[in-house]
């Protein structure tokens, strides 16, 4: 079932279709535009009555018996005596629902925990589609985030000055560049780390792990609303994430790197021109035997001094750097990326439409019939083997998961939304409003 979920997922991803199907109850009611709860109730009821409706419990004591008289116009056959409204406001039977959730909790059957909901920090609360400008049926997509450990950097650039004095002032407390991906399955694969070198970025402090995340300041925001695990928020105060340092992505290049699972020792910090700051942490991870993009902008290093030379990258950081072949794919061989470039004729990072079908291709055929050729799940399947690998990461402190929207959402108050994980409550104004009837047969 989840398999088949995560093929869908997949498939979907493929196409690029990140909209839910259909349209949303909003634009289905009004054919899109933004419509205000004012226009909705002044179809219903006196203007002059609109603002009672500000108290929730008025929406209780108004709307019931127009329910009622509709039923009874419609001939329905109702027990009328046995009608009863739900919510607090009725004693009896809020007294029955918390009888039958606290035996469900002393049986283990329920549990009350945090869950990923889009949020504005402005507003403090969960922006759900009628409270957004913009991205309706827009949801939390879960991404991993990779640990690339810093080391010490190694060419005597004066434009590592900055994380030299991070490191030394960090001591013990790890510094990690923080890729966000959805392919943790292919980590055997690095051989390098991109950023965009007009890109901005900070350290930021995640408290609970007691380490330093080198990552774009839209993404930190996402992050401390985010929990680890259970209760446990990866900073001390919700919302809040403490910068420690900014750097440009130039001063972030020709670093070195430990990341993890790689066959490679040591990998650099190299450009990548066509990162997008505004998804994930505006770091990617290069695995350029099963990403068409990773696999152009490393060969476009490779054989182009000047190009190195321009974003001051000396050739050990670029050429012993070799493609790892690491999922076989029928029919595209042991590296998909490699093939899928041939194939399609992509001569730049920036033949975009090119690289766009490659990677949708790759991405599809990876998971769908991919069979692992590297690491200890070598001979299990792309789909079988990428949650366990996941897991296996997460446990062993070498990644941890990390939400967005899945495009950008903003909320009336015109602020861009996070993915904030809150406790599952509903508001006055999610209340359920319901009578219910005993229908005579
Ligand atoms: C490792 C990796 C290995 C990736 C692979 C892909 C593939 P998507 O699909 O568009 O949602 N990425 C992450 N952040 C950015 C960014 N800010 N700008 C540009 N690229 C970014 O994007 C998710 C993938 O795009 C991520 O997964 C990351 O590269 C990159 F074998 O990480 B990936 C067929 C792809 N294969």
């Amino acid at each position: 079932m989840e398999a088949d979920l995560e093929a869908a997922a997949a498939a979907k991803k493929a196409t690029g279709d990140k909209s839910r199907g259909g349209k949303t109850k909003l634009v289905q009611k009004t054919g899109g535009g933004i419509v205000r709860q004012w226009n909705i109730l002044k179809k219903m009821v006196n203007e002059d009555e609109i603002p009672l409706f500000q108290d929730a419990l008025y929406w209780l004591s108004y709307f019931p018996p127009i329910g009622v008289d509709h039923l009874k116009n419609f001939a329905a056959g109702v027990d009328w005596r046995r009608a009863f409204i739900t919510t607090f406001v009725n004693p009896y039977y809020d007294a029955f629902i918390r009888w039958q959730f606290e035996v469900l909790r002393e049986k283990g059957k329920v549990l009350f925990g945090k869950r990923n909901n889009v949020y504005s920090l402005v507003d403090g609360q969960v922006c759900a589609d009628h409270d957004r400008s913009e991205g309706e049926g827009v949801g939390p997509q879960e991404y991993v985030l990779i640990k690339l450990k810093v080391l010490v950097p190694d060419h005597g650039q004066s434009r590592h000055a900055k994380m030299e004095a991070l490191l030394k002032t960090a001591g013990d407390i790890p510094v990690y560049l923080v890729p966000a991906t959805l392919r943790p399955e292919t980590m055997y694969g690095q051989t390098n780390c991109f950023v965009i070198p007009e890109g901005e970025y900070g350290a930021y402090k995640v408290d609970a792990l007691n380490e330093i995340f080198v990552m774009s300041a839209r993404s930190a925001r996402n992050l401390s609303c985010q929990v680890i695990e259970g209760n446990n928020y990866f900073t001390k105060e919700f919302g809040k994430i403490d910068q420690l340092e900014s750097f440009t992505g130039d001063e972030l290049l020709g670093i070195p790197l430990r990341a993890p699972l790689a066959k490679y020792e040591k990998v650099y910090t190299l450009p990548l021109l066509t990162i997008s700051m505004n998804k994930g942490t505006g770091v990617v991870t290069s695995v350029p035997s099963d990403a068409p993009d990773d696999y152009v902008s490393l060969k476009a290093l490779q054989n182009k001094p000047d190009f190195r030379a321009k974003f001051g990258i000396t050739d050990d950081m670029v050429l012993p750097y070799e493609i790892v072949p690491i999922i076989s794919i029928d029919g595209y061989g042991e590296a998909a990326a490699v093939y899928m470039c041939e194939k399609l004729k992509i001569q730049s990072p920036n033949d975009k439409a090119k690289l766009t079908q490659a990677k949708d291709e790759t991405y599809l055929k990876g998971f769908t019939i991919g069979i692992m050729t590297t690491g200890p799940h070598s001979g299990k399947k792309v789909s079988e083997a990428k949650p366990i690998i996941k897991q296996e990461m997460i446990d062993a402190g070498q990644a941890c998961l990390y939400f967005e929207p899945e495009s950008r959402v903003v909320s009336r108050t015109n602020d861009e939304c996070v993915v904030a994980a809150t406790d599952q409550v509903s508001s006055p104004r999610h209340m359920i409003v319901s009578i219910t009837l005993t229908l005579i047969q």
